[in-house]
């Protein structure tokens, strides 16, 4: 049964807005509270990792691990540098948990072979390594020379250490208590940062593997290479990338050599044994310590792994005592600012502030120093639209009713199956798409991967002839959507390949009161607000290990799932659907004619007429779970 009440949390401290608890936001307060050493921790293999411990001067009483482990430094270095804060948020700055970073194998100041989100191997010999044994054998070593601990262990990580996090869950060492993978890259090709659903992550690839430069591996610890200087592109990447042309001359515009993952990244753009062998999904079973998953609703890079990494402990490890928070954040924003805000949005408290104070501490607290109190629910998720927690015992909620959403003639949306026939002239809507004029993934002129397109205006989109609108009529009622959200389209194209982005927007009435400090030149009334939107690349449509060929002008259906949402579209709103065959630069053009994409040539950009039926007998439509 779902519970509609507010979390075990002073409701003042909802309503005044949890107040940030003071932080030891400067070395020298650090320096203070904890004492700092570093070490070369060995693996059963004999590379070490190098690994700093934030120790507390205070040993009246032992006090538990808390552990982060990264690939992009764990500085500063040097037993005389600290950090500014120690632990996931200002929150643990008085808590005095043992804070530990570490580099991961090849990176920064580790020995070994770094290796991008390192596959898990079940079945190892003695020494055989992954993140897992490299997990175990840390903790190993941190029990064994760490003084004054209490004999528990926790882990924590955003987005790449987040998938550590997840990682460590499959190390098996009992003294590892509480894990908290927070945006967890679970599966990069499927819905994580590589690729979504086969269309590759060109933007946030792009501006990724500019910093990330992964060096060839180098068995003494020394740093690696200074990134090479981010690439100086003009403030318009849409067109910058467009007159790239194919992706693999991105690097060669950018005049600087492409990484290895990169490439790596564009020889494997089938779901092969390479992106398969990093599925974290399979391995999650039998989890011992407890898991608190978080994720944010607006988080452009990382939602489907949160999401994935829940499901997946529910679905498989029954066992494991597995929290979810989904909260109104982009990447990684409930560790940082007040997540009070995002764009035009409002939230009406400071979420990040109630988070870290009020469900991540006492997610360690409780599992790491024993402390009592009411355990955390299932799930803590943030419904946008009516900016109010809520608990459930599931997610998504068991309550949550399967309904379903019909396009229709004129741009309507209703959830009345159509009774045109398959033959009527009216039983289609059509559009070029056009590989050289593709659809903006935003319309902010800008150079670099902002994420402020998850929660963007979309009437920029709307008004082009290659964006297919269709919406309800105001609703009567307030619409609650709690789950994923499954478009299921009857399409044709005149190509032989093509992508298919679905939109979910909420439409506000023409006289909804813009908020106290709306973006300049934004106005909230008439607004077309995205809520979720993603891409399948549609030779993906039923394998993602065999890609299949449209046959041009063959009616062909169309379906995937878009991460879930938790959004009430209120009275007065409209619920919008918008259909495109593009989403740039944030997704890499589709050439509309089947071929290996990144070796695409420019010739092979062919433009196609596309068709989205809604007929009785091809019913193009948006399934939901709605919450009454
Ligand atoms: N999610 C980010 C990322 C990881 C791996 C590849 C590309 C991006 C990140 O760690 O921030």
């Amino acid at each position: 049964m779902s519970m509609r009440w507010f979390l075990p949390v002073p409701l003042a401290c909802l309503v005044l807005g949890a107040q940030a608890p003071k932080i030891l936001d400067a070395p020298e307060l650090v320096q203070a509270r904890y004492r700092k050493r570093e070490a070369m921790v060995p693996m059963r293999d004999g590379v070490k990792l190098f690994t700093s411990m934030y120790e507390p001067r205070d040993t009246s009483r032992p006090h538990p691990i808390l552990m982060s482990r990264t690939p992009y430094g764990s500085g500063p270095y040097g037993p005389d540098a600290y950090r500014r804060g120690v632990g996931p948020s200002p929150a643990f700055a008085k808590e005095d948990y043992i804070v530990v970073y570490q580099d991961v194998r090849g990176r920064s100041r580790s020995e070994g072979q770094f290796m991008d989100a390192r596959p898990h191997h079940p079945a190892k010999g003695p020494r055989d390594t992954d993140e897992a044994t490299d997990t175990y054998d840390t903790i190993a070593w941190l029990l064994a020379n760490v003084p004054n601990h209490n004999g528990r262990v926790g882990q924590w990580g955003i987005s790449y250490p987040g998938h550590y996090a997840a990682q460590a869950l499959l190390c098996g060492h009992p003294a590892l208590k509480a894990v908290s993978p927070q945006a967890p890259m679970i599966d990069l090709w499927e819905g994580d940062d590589s690729y979504h659903r086969g269309a590759f992550q060109l933007l946030a690839n792009a501006e990724f593997f500019t910093f990330f430069r992964s060096r060839p591996s180098t068995p003494s610890p020394t740093p690696p290479p200074l990134p090479l200087p981010p690439p100086q592109r003009p403030p318009d990447d849409y067109r910058w990338f467009l007159e790239a042309g194919p992706v693999q001359a991105v690097f060669p515009k950018m005049g600087q050599p492409a990484d290895p993952i990169w490439e790596e990244y564009l020889r494997h753009h089938t779901y092969d044994a390479y992106w398969q062998a990093r599925d974290l999904r399979p391995h999650l079973k039998q989890v011992e310590p407890a898991v608190l998953t978080v994720g944010g609703w607006f988080d452009a890079e990382d939602l489907f792994g949160a999401l994935a990494c829940a499901q997946t402990l529910t679905r498989q490890s029954p066992g494991t005592t597995s929290h979810l928070v989904m909260g109104p954040w982009s990447h990684g924003l409930w560790a940082r600012g007040d997540g009070d805000r995002l764009g035009p949005l409002e939230f009406g408290s400071k979420t990040s502030a109630w988070f870290q104070q009020e469900v991540e501490l006492r997610f360690f607290n409780q599992h790491l120093k024993g402390e009592s109190g009411q355990p955390l629910p299932k799930a803590t998720v943030f419904e946008t639209g009516k900016n109010q927690w809520r608990a459930f015992d599931a997610w998504p909620p068991r309550t949550a009713q399967p309904r379903t959403f019909y396009l229709e003639a004129q741009g309507r949306l209703s959830g009345v199956k159509p009774d045109v026939g398959p033959g009527a002239p009216s039983a289609f809507d059509a559009f070029i798409s056009d590989p050289a004029r593709p659809v903006p993934h935003t319309q902010e002129i800008t150079s670099g991967f902002s994420t402020a397109f998850m929660a963007e205006d979309q009437r920029f989109a709307s008004r082009r002839p290659d964006v297919l609108v269709y919406e309800t009529a105001p609703l009567e009622a307030d619409l609650t959507l709690a789950g994923p959200l499954r478009p299921v389209l009857q399409v044709s194209t005149t190509g032989t390949d093509s992508d298919w982005v679905v939109k979910v927007i909420d439409v506000y009435p023409d006289d909804a009161p813009d908020p106290k400090d709306s973006p300049e030149g934004w106005h909230a009334g008439g607004a077309q607000m995205l809520v979720r939107g993603d891409i399948l690349r549609g030779k993906f449509r039923n394998s993602f290990q065999s890609p299949e060929p449209f046959v041009p002008g063959k009616p062909t259906e169309v379906a995937f799932t878009l991460p879930d949402i938790f959004h009430t579209f209120q009275k007065g709103h409209r619920l919008m659907v918008q259909i495109q065959c593009s989403w740039f630069p944030l997704a890499d053009r589709n050439p509309q004619t089947f071929c290996d994409i990144p070796k695409a040539p420019p010739e092979a950009f062919q433009k196609a007429e596309q068709r989205v039926y809604r007929s009785k007998a091809l019913p193009s439509r948006l399934e939901v779970l709605a919450l009454e």
